[in-house]
């Protein structure tokens, strides 16, 4: 402690003083420190704080969203806020049960919420009475029993802590300086003085405009200089790429990848860590009941594992202290399961071709030649066909949890598998254990048009030609038209395909001695409702969809504004231009728009509808005036801004403006607006 204190000391006077550079920390030193974490796989996320008293309940009301935003969904005032922070008082809070739940579901580190965005901290702070000791009847620092119960039981802990903070006096556009050098680093110092074995440290709130990638560069290295060994988030700057979570580009800082409440597609040469909920939100919302199963659960493990990541579970605690049985129960069953196949789980690596379908996952030992196969959903599984993995000669193959090997037969690619009739009684996971190689794989075939890759769904209106791309050299790739799997019978791709109608392609690669390529899967949706649409400024590129047609595709974005069936424009107006391409008789005419002032979002506040006959000559049909309540429910929702016609026209224009600024009253306040559209439908 004395050197930590020396050391600190040593910063504030010479700063410059002896202090390393570890932004520039090479990926083996990095990936040395996160051993432990590569191995641990599976954590709890704790959200814990003032806000299990109102538990997402204010003036008898429920309030939508998470209930750690109550204090900003519901614009509750501070000093009300603080009558909450006063009744906060865990009598039932037990440390050491919390650890025993973690550690028996496979869990092996805790973060939890020493500051939520509402500014209240569950420490004995130095730098504040906003605690749980000076502003609470609890009056005891809720953090270091957990530290003290984890250590005991061998798990790692760590903090989540809340860069956006709503309740100090300073932290805003004005003061923030201040707020950061006299209150957010001070707090980040104490804690990583008070607990020299803090192993990670989970940033959030940097999405706000005050902080920059600059300021969290400048924090990374400090704290690293005082805590060379702790683990830190992408978070703690703004290199995150939105809730995906992952870095917009290599420089941004953070050890790693944060996606939330999704998983990654792929797997990530950046290490990443998926967090999610067990119901919707993350601190205890009275009433939320949509627990996800045990088997999704353990699914999700399954999935993020092979994919090279970790879970980090969340449970939100009630203002007693007590963790909601449904969380409590579900550990348990997922606890079961890891007991018997953590051993696939734990201390493994991911492998290149870590899947084969829908059904089957891999992973491999990080220090042998044994590889993991899970079988998703055994109950549908007589036998089982693996492909990328080959048992070495006369080896026997196990179900994890069984002495018996199970009978199989190998050629040079595949290896069929009877699974014994017992392990389809449920449809929990089994997972096959293989003394094994990696087989040659063919390369998942790319589609380009035009040069440019494209994947999912692609919209055209004009006859388009697609190219299939593999990188495996002197492999063929067979194509389907009709979305059925491509197999040794089906056509050979030559050198381009025409497409003029919509097509489903699905394509493989194919070579001799390797195994068959996973499937590349397209839609090539034709667009015929008009003969052109032209939108006179380009949507933000992170909301782009598929392009302009995306407005006229047939297909809604829903309330999720990241489906990329919306296009977004920050602080532009949408201004759109239909030609039918022949005079017709529309009765009525529609712009979907989406409202989530989470997220920025607002309705247009004038969306005005012309058609014309011949170009130029428009005639402006109606005029939509939308008066953005600051009540308006923060929900988001879909409003069909729609237009009679009832005329024969050629021509269709729709202006959607945005109110470009977020309102006074709004948290993202003076910061740009965003109008998100999707469907122009054309009755
Ligand atoms: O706003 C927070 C939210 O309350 C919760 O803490 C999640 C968990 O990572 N993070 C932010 C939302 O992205």
């Amino acid at each position: 402690m004395k050197y930590l204190v020396l050391a600190v000391l040593l910063f504030s006077i010479f700063p410059g003083c002896g202090k390393k550079d570890y932004l520039n920390e090479s990926v083996a030193d990095r990936d040395e420190r996160m051993e432990w974490w590569n191995d641990a796989k599976f954590g709890m996320f704790i959200h814990w704080g003032a806000y299990s008293v109102p538990a997402g309940w204010y003036k008898d009301k429920m309030v939508s969203g998470a209930s750690e935003w109550i204090m900003d969904a519901a614009k509750i005032p501070i000093d009300e806020y603080e009558k909450f922070s006063k009744q906060f008082n865990p009598t039932e809070y037990d440390a050491e049960e919390w650890v025993r739940i973690a550690k028996n579901a496979g869990m092996k580190y805790i973060i939890i919420t020493s500051k939520h965005h509402d500014g209240y901290c569950i420490w004995d702070s130095k730098v504040t009475n906003y605690d749980i000791v000076d502003f609470s009847p609890y009056k005891k620092d809720l953090l270091k029993p957990l530290a003290e119960a984890c250590r005991k039981e061998g798990i790692k802990f760590g903090f989540y802590h809340s860069i956006m903070d709503w309740h100090h006096p300073d932290a805003n556009k004005e003061k923030f300086k201040k707020y950061r050098d006299e209150y957010l680093i001070p707090q980040l110092v104490e804690l990583l003085e008070e607990y020299e074995d803090l192993a990670v440290l989970w940033f959030d709130g940097e999405w706000i405009d005050e902080w920059t990638e600059e300021q969290g560069k400048s924090l990374y290295n400090q704290l690293r200089n005082i805590s060379p060994d702790i683990l830190i988030n992408n978070r703690i700057g703004k290199g995150r790429d939105g809730m995906q979570g992952m870095n917009k580009d290599s420089s941004a800082v953070g050890d790693f990848g944060t996606p939330e409440q999704e998983i990654l597609e792929k797997s990530s040469s950046l290490p990443w860590e998926a967090c999610m909920t067990f119901n919707d939100s993350w601190g205890f919302k009275k009433g939320d009941d949509n627990w996800k199963s045990a088997e999704a659960l353990i699914f999700n493990i399954i999935d993020i594992v092979s994919k090279g990541g970790n879970y980090l579970l969340n449970v939100g605690p009630d203002s007693r202290g007590i963790i909601p049985n449904e969380s409590v129960t579900r550990l348990g069953e997922i606890g079961n399961w890891m007991n018997i196949n953590g051993e696939a789980i734990y201390n493994t690596r991911a492998i290149k071709n870590y899947f084969e379908g829908e059904k089957i996952r891999y992973t491999k030992a990080k220090d042998d030649d044994i590889y993991y196969s899970f079988i998703l959903n055994p109950a549908k599984s007589l036998e089982v066909m693996l492909k990328n993995i080959l048992p070495i000669e006369n080896s026997k193959i196990y179900i994890i949890g069984d002495d018996n090997p199970v009978s199989y037969k190998s050629s040079d690619l595949e290896t069929k598998i009877i699974i014994p009739q017992k392990y389809r009684a449920n449809n929990f996971p089994i997972v096959l254990k293989i003394i094994g190689i990696e087989n040659k794989v063919v390369e998942k075939p790319l589609i380009t048009i035009d040069d440019v890759e494209v994947e999912n769904t692609y919209l055209f209106q004009n006859d388009i030609k697609i190219k299939l791309n593999s990188l495996t050299p002197h492999s063929i790739i067979r194509y389907t038209i009709d979305g059925s799997e491509p197999n040794e019978k089906s056509k050979i791709f030559k050198n381009e395909l025409l497409i003029s109608e919509t097509s489903v392609i699905k394509s493989s690669g194919f070579k001799n001695g390797f195994v068959k390529s996973p499937t590349t899967k397209i839609k090539l949706h034709k667009i015929k409702s008009v003969k052109d649409i032209i939108i006179k400024n380009h949507p933000s590129e992170k909301y782009s969809g598929y392009g302009k047609l995306t407005l006229i595709n047939g297909q809604r974005g829903g309330s999720n504004y990241q489906n990329k069936d919306w296009l977004g424009f920050e602080g532009e107006d949408l201004e759109v231009l239909l030609d039918l391409g022949e005079s017709k008789h529309v009765n009525e005419v529609s712009l979907g728009c989406l409202s989530n002032l989470n997220s920025w979002i607002f309705l247009p506040q004038i969306v005005s509808f012309y058609t014309a006959s011949a170009i130029g000559k428009y005639e402006k049909v109606h005029e939509f005036n939308y008066q953005l309540d600051k009540n308006e429910s923060i929900k988001g929702f879909i409003k069909d801004i729609s237009a009679k016609v009832n005329n024969s026209v050629r021509y269709i224009k729709i202006v959607a403006e945005n109110i470009n600024q977020c309102p006074s009253w709004h948290k993202g306040k003076g910061g740009k607006a965003w109008i998100f559209a999707d469907e122009i439908i054309i009755n």
